[in-house]
C-alpha cells in the first residue's frame, strides 16, 4: 500500500508525528509537497485537495494523508495515526489499547498547541516580534506550570503501564512513543535550559527519547535529508528570551 503524506514542505510541524511512524515501519510513501511540480506534485498539489472541490470529506488543514489507490483523504494529526497505527503495526490490537493510545495522542495535540503559543499567544497570522510581550508572559507560564505538569503526566503513565517495557502503552513501542519522542526533541530545542532543569525528575521519557532515537529505522531517517532541520518557522521555535 502506498501512502501520500500531504504537508508543509519546509517545517517538521505536525506532519513529522505521521513521518514518525511511516518511517519507523519502513513504509511506502511520498511526501508529496517536496517532490517536483511538474511532476504533478508539490504544493499545488496539496492546495488541489485543500481548496478543490474533488474530495468529498476535505481537510481543513495540513497534516493530511491519501491511501494513493483511494479516494479518501484522512486529516487531522490523530486521526491519521489512528488509521495507520493498525495498519502500520504500530498500536497493539485490544480495542481498549486503540483508545487509550487515541487518548494520548490527543492530549499531545493539545500540549503541542500550548508549545506553538508559547511564541504565537495572539495570532498565528501576526509575526513574533508583534507579540513578543505577551509571549514572553506565556512562555513563562508554559515553563512554570505547563511543561511541568505535561512531563509528569506522561512520566507517571509510562511508570504505571503494567507491561513494564518503559513504553507509553502496552508492551511494545506504539505510534504514541514515536511522537513523544518528537515532544521531547522539539522541547529540547525550543528550551534547551528548561529542559536541562526538568529531565532529570523525568528519567522515563528520556529513556523514552534515547531508546526511540536508537531504532534503526529512525536513526537513519534522523540522520537524512529527509528529516528537515527545526528551524524558526516550526512548531517548535528556540527563542533565547523564552527559554527561562
Ligand atoms: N488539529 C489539527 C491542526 C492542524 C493545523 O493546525 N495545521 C497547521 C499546520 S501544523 C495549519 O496549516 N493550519 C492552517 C490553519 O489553521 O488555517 C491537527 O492536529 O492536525
Amino acid at each position: 500500500m502506498r501512502y501520500e503524506l500531504y504537508y508543509w514542505p519546509s517545517i517538521q510541524g505536525r506532519g513529522e508525528f505521521v513521518r514518525l511512524a511511516l518511517e519507523d515501519a519502513g513504509a511506502d510513501y511520498v511526501d508529496v509537497t517536496r517532490l517536483p511540480v511538474r511532476g504533478g506534485k508539490g504544493m499545488p498539489a496539496m492546495m488541489r485537495l485543500l481548496n478543490g472541490d474533488s474530495v468529498a470529506c476535505p481537510p481543513f488543514a495540513p497534516p493530511f494523508l491519501k491511501v494513493r489507490a483511494g479516494k479518501q483523504v484522512i486529516g487531522q494529526t490523530a486521526n491519521i495515526l489512528l488509521f495507520l497505527g493498525p495498519r502500520l503495526g504500530l498500536v497493539p490490537k485490544s480495542e481498549a489499547s486503540r483508545l487509550w493510545a487515541h487518548q494520548l495522542q490527543l492530549t499531545i495535540a493539545d500540549w503541542l498547541v500550548e508549545v506553538h503559543d508559547t511564541h504565537h499567544p495572539i495570532a498565528g497570522g501576526l509575526y513574533y516580534e508583534e507579540q513578543k510581550r505577551e509571549a514572553k508572559r506565556r512562555a513563562a507560564d508554559f515553563i512554570t506550570r505547563r511543561l511541568p505538569k505535561f512531563l509528569g503526566y506522561f512520566e507517571q503513565v509510562i511508570a504505571r503501564n503494567p507491561g513494564r517495557g518503559g513504553w507509553l502503552v502496552g508492551r511494545g513501542m506504539s505510534y504514541v512513543d514515536l511522537s513523544m519522542f518528537q515532544m521531547i526533541a522539539g522541547l529540547r530545542y525550543a528550551f534547551p535550559r528548561a529542559m536541562a532543569r526538568l529531565e532529570p525528575k523525568h528519567p522515563h521519557l528520556v529513556a523514552l527519547h534515547r531508546r526511540v532515537s536508537a531504532r534503526p529505522r529512525i536513526a537513519a531517517y534522523l540522520g537524512s535529508g529527509r528529516r528537515i532541520p527545526f528551524n524558526r518557522e516550526g512548531i517548535f521555535r528556540h527563542y533565547p528570551e523564552l527559554d527561562v
